[in-house]
């Protein structure tokens, strides 16, 4: 029997310990950049569209020469489809989005009765109901949840540095900027998206001259963030390759991006949005990451001053369509050249024609730098996250001890690379910069590694959630 006495010594010193340890976690939280708890269950809420429907077709039954533009394509495709439709009597009304590149098909409005005549078609190889995909943390969505989770722990102020850029101070930007990642409040709130005047382009402003600007010889306010920093550092983009940016726009006139207006493309219809530039803000801060200009002020990208690319898929509310995003994974299949890079920080669940598209696309050799997703649950249940073939690269997220992001997906094949995913600074509206989490932001960093050449290994992540760490992604040389 010990005397009470000693026991209670022992409990005192236990105790003591387990403060030690607690004193010591919270002190490398404030060292590190680290991902704070689940704040909200990750349950993935698949939210299907009713009697909207995705038709891909066998590519044996269109017999027309590839190669020629997207709009020939395009407007033989239409044709294709809605000649195909007419058969079954459905009007060309129900017409969405056609496909001819990346795979043959298109998107649809059906009933049930034309749905099941589709389904006895000998021409039709898949039917998928299209599905909603959204940034919003509401529906726990792969890859698209950048915005939306973290903590306190990852706050830094989200107003915009003193932005070179001539913006009207009048025009607040953003305490309130629904897309701080630390908010975790949805997104909804700010974008009340009823109120049309959202939809008129607030870009036309006089562009900021800095970006081409003489050497500048004054202080630099430029960072570079630890994410770019931990994937080797960034490097002046010299080559002839763009950055296609699949999701909300990019906002066109950031000082602190090169956009190319030219080769980008409005996929979301009209009532959506009318522009292409980026009202939401997730698009524009996967470009920074990206390629944002190495200058004088900001942040700087991994590929610094690579052309950005914008695909909108999704609209000014950070919700799309898995019809969307294959329409712009064709365009991008059709427009692209070997060596381009297409980032995809969106999921869906597991869909066999948008890996597909994914695949086919990627096969003329443009890389797809898709998003693991943040679901924490297996990569493989997504769409494209499970997507797998040599150009493609499915990316999870890590905090900067190389600790993998509680939310992230996880599983080998098809995780290609862990990349930094939490607390990542980058570019926002107006000209702004804030953070965000997510696997939505490690992918990028992975493109812009691609467009500058190999990726070696550094190192592999901590707490992988299956039995094979994942690499972490630098840069080779
Ligand atoms: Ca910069
Ligand atoms: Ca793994």
């Amino acid at each position: 029997m010990k005397p009470l006495g000693m026991m209670k010594v022992k409990v005192g010193r236990l105790l003591a310990g387990i403060l030690a340890i607690l004193a010591i976690s919270c002190q490398q939280d404030l060292d590190f950049v680290q991902e704070s708890e689940f704040e909200n269950e990750s349950v993935y809420n698949a939210e299907f569209i009713p009697g909207e429907y995705i038709i891909e077709l066998q590519p044996t039954t269109i017999n027309f020469r590839r190669g020629g533009s997207y709009e020939e394509t395009q407007s033989f495709m239409r044709e294709v489809s809605i000649d195909l439709l007419a058969e079954y009597r459905i009007g060309d009304e129900n017409l969405r989005h056609v496909f001819g590149t990346a795979v043959d098909g298109f998107s649809v409005k059906l009933s049930e009765r034309e749905l099941e005549m589709m389904r006895r078609d000998p021409r039709v190889k898949n039917i998928h109901q299209d599905e909603v995909i959204a940034h919003n943390r509401g529906n726990g969505n792969g890859g698209g949840n950048g915005g939306t989770r973290g903590g306190p722990k990852n706050q830094e102020p989200s107003e915009p540095e003193p932005a070179p850029a001539p913006e009207e101070p009048a025009d607040e930007p953003s305490p309130s900027d629904p897309e701080d990642p630390n908010n975790g409040t949805p997104e909804e709130p700010e974008s009340p998206g009823s109120d049309e005047p959202k939809n008129e382009d607030p870009k036309e402003e006089p562009k900021d001259e800095s970006k081409e600007e003489e050497p500048y010889s004054g202080p630099s306010t430029q960072e570079i963030p630890w994410g770019i920093q931990r994937v080797g550092g960034f490097k002046k983009y010299a080559g002839n390759n763009v950055a296609f940016v699949l999701d909300t726009g990019i906002e066109l006139d950031h000082p602190d991006l090169n956009v190319n207006v030219q080769l980008g493309r409005k996929i979301v219809p009209d009532d959506i949005s009318t522009t292409l530039s980026d009202l939401h803000s997730h698009g524009t801060h996967v470009a920074g990451i990206i390629g944002a200009i190495d200058n004088h002020f900001g942040v700087v990208g991994v590929a610094a001053g690579v052309a950005v690319v914008p695909v909108k898929i999704m609209g000014d509310d950070g919700r799309g369509r898995v019809s969307w995003a294959i329409a712009g994974v064709d365009y991008v299949a059709s427009v692209g050249k070997p060596g381009d890079v297409a980032n995809l920080s969106i999921g869906a669940s597991a869909n066999t024609t948008f890996d597909n598209a994914v695949i086919n696309a990627s096969n003329k050799g443009i890389w797809f730098v898709t998003s693991a997703g943040n679901n924490a649950a297996d990569a493989n249940n997504y769409s494209p996250a499970r997507a797998n073939g040599p150009f493609i690269q499915t990316v999870s997220s890590m905090d900067s001890r190389d600790v993998m992001a509680n939310s992230s997906n996880y599983g080998n094949p098809p995780i290609d690379w862990a990349a930094p995913g939490v607390g990542i600074r980058s570019t926002v509206l107006k000209g702004g910069y804030a953070n965000k989490n997510g696997t939505s932001m490690a992918a990028p960093h992975v493109a812009g590694l691609r467009l500058l050449g190999n990726i070696r290994a550094d190192g592999h992540i901590k707490n992988d959630k299956d039995n094979t760490p994942d690499p972490i992604a630098h840069r080779a040389d």
